[in-house]
């Protein structure tokens, strides 16, 4: 089978949520990082939307993360959300993850880091052709502004974001309650996958199919937020889940 292609903002973690899902059932991708602004040449170009992941392969475009653990499972069938009660499940929490935990996270990570010019250049670098790393870092402050104010990123966003974010962590919490290892029982699925990836931004967990900057080199607000989510049944198991469950398959821009 030849490689699909899958166009990414490197650290994205929506884009991890299509990494992990590709790397785990074994379908060989090549991933083709860019970085902000940038990305949307491509993604359009592609046929895709304005966001990433995009995923091109011989059968066709695929826009939205779900889309892709979708064709997953179609290829390693059942591998991402089992069948019955799991599989429904699954979904369910997959959406859930989606809406109420990925732009959260998203939100207050970069309400913490985006005055780091140097760290958020770095971030997105590996993979990136020089001259789009040259065009991200010439152009940092309008891009920046063009992100606060698209994601409504100021203190009182992140504040909103931070709670939200606590409060779907204090119901994956709640779920765990009754000694399960998986968000739908004794296996992994979708559900952890999602609820993992999208957790990430706030529990820096080493595995990362991406390269993220140690915890002790970010700043002290930054370090407490993530001392503060990993503290928790819920960051618990998004660390564990890295741990066990993540492969470090990863292809950049070959
Ligand atoms: N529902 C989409 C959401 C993807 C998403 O929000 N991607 C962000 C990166 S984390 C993005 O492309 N942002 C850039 C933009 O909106 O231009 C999915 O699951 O694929």
């Amino acid at each position: 089978m030849p490689a699909y292609r899958l166009i990414t903002l490197g650290p994205s973690h929506y884009c991890e949520k299509a990494r992990w899902a590709l790397s785990r059932c074994r379908v060989p991708f090549v991933e083709e990082p860019h970085v902000p602004l940038i990305h949307s040449v491509h993604t359009r170009k592609a046929g895709g939307a304005r966001t990433v992941p995009v995923l091109l392969t011989d059968s066709g475009t695929f826009s939205d993360s779900t889309d892709i653990l979708e064709l997953c499972d179609r290829q390693v069938s059942g591998a991402l959300y089992g069948s019955g009660e799991t599989r429904r499940q699954s979904r369910d929490l997959e959406e859930y993850f989606d809406e109420k935990l990925g732009p959260h996270t998203r939100r207050l990570v970069y309400f913490h880091i985006l005055d780091d010019r140097q760290l958020v250049v770095g971030l997105f670098a590996p993979g990136v052709s020089r001259a789009e790393r040259a065009s991200f870092e010439l152009g940092y402050l309008p891009i920046r502004a063009l992100m606060r104010k698209g994601m409504k990123i100021d203190r009182e966003g992140a504040d909103r974001s931070r709670e939200r974010a606590l409060a779907v962590f204090r119901d994956v919490s709640a779920r765990l309650a009754d000694g399960r290892r998986y968000l739908t029982g004794d296996r992994f699925t979708a559900a952890d996958l999602t609820f993992a990836s999208l957790a990430a931004p706030v529990i820096l967990p080493p595995e990362y199919g991406w390269p993220l900057p140690p915890l002790a080199s970010l700043g002290p607000a930054m370090q407490s937020e993530v001392r503060h989510f990993r503290d928790s049944a819920a960051g618990e198991l998004a660390l564990r889940l890295y741990r066990e469950e993540r492969a470090q398959v990863l292809a950049v821009g070959s």
